[in-house]
């Protein structure tokens, strides 16, 4: 099943809800979703509490709680959902959607971004909420690194934020792998050396290439009973990819990125996957688009092929 977020309020710039809508009439016109069902979350643009802190945090929760909802139905209805969104803060709605589908799954993520998504409304300088999805869904605050002091309201909300699907500590540190991470800051960078967490460069993954690098990641995920792949558009090598919020130079070539994703998918265990942050306003002759549909349709592709009864 294919869920659409057409949602970018959790980013800095605008014009990555358009992306959504892109990928989705590629996939129309090629036919390569053709099997597939769709269901479009709903997004309201009320009204909603907003804060240097954590900008549209309350729209943003909304949006989340939806996305959790529908990954939730998604699960449970015995689909694959394939998460299709504007913005990366949409995945805290689909993991704390898998972990209320599944509350005992141990979950294994897999990060494929230029950023760690590790900000909190305590360490945020932009506020942006697509920084914060992993500290949320993690349900830290990491307070020790503090720059501001956010008000009342907004931790209110940030509580309701991290708390979505209902479970605060979702996921663990040591589940979480992250790939072609190389623009991060201080209190970011500090969290994941005290929480141990597992970072893949962009040079690791060319020394050893695509198989070997997929083969490392799925073993050490090992323990975990499901898990769940969230590619970022910003991944990709900003000198070539320009069509995301945050390009960084030094990433992920986009063959590499297609034969990664493919050998993570071909693991049974992988139960949703998304994509997210190609914004058209800034993609140059449409060379990112081009990419980021290349990856989605060997996506779909492999999801066809590898036995998962949970796929239509
Ligand atoms: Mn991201």
């Amino acid at each position: 099943m294919i869920i659409t977020v057409r949602s970018d309020i959790g980013a800095g710039s605008r014009g990555s809800a358009e992306g959504v809508t892109v990928l989705l009439d590629l996939s129309e016109q090629s036919g390569i979703a053709d099997q597939l069902e769709k269901k479009d979350c709903e997004v309201l643009f009320a009204e909603g509490f907003t804060s240097v802190y954590a900008k549209n945090i309350e729209k943003v929760l909304h949006i989340c709680e939806a996305v959790c909802g529908e990954v939730y139905a998604s699960l449970r209805s015995g689909y694959f959902p394939i998460v299709i969104s504007g913005d990366h803060s949409s995945a805290t709605g689909t993991i704390a959607g898998i972990k209320k589908a599944k509350p005992e799954s141990r979950l294994g993520i897999i990060w494929i971004d230029a950023h760690a998504d590790l900000h909190t409304p305590f360490t945020s300088s932009s506020g942006n909420m697509h920084g914060m999805t992993l500290a949320a869904s993690l349900g830290l605050d990491n307070v020790a690194c503090f720059l501001r002091d956010p008000d009342k309201t907004t931790l209110d909300f940030w509580w309701r934020f991290k708390r979505i699907g209902g479970l605060i500590e979702k996921i663990r540190p040591l589940d979480i792998v992250y790939v072609t991470l190389r623009d991060l800051e201080e209190q970011e960078s500090r969290l994941i050396e005290e929480l141990g967490i597992r970072v893949f460069s962009t040079e690791e993954l060319r020394e050893i290439k695509e198989k070997a690098l997929g083969t490392l990641i799925l073993e050490y995920l090992k323990d975990c009973t499901d898990i769940y792949l969230s590619f970022d558009t910003d991944s990709l090598d900003g000198s070539i990819s320009k069509g995301t919020g945050l390009p960084v130079d030094n990433g992920i070539m986009p063959t590499e990125a297609e034969e990664l994703i493919c050998i993570i998918l071909e693991d049974p265990r992988v139960l949703c996957f998304e994509i997210t942050e190609l914004n058209p306003r800034f993609d140059i002759n449409h060379a990112t688009t081009t990419m980021v549909y290349n990856i989605l349709e060997k996506a779909l592709g492999i999801l066809k092929t590898v036995p998962r009864p949970s796929f239509h």
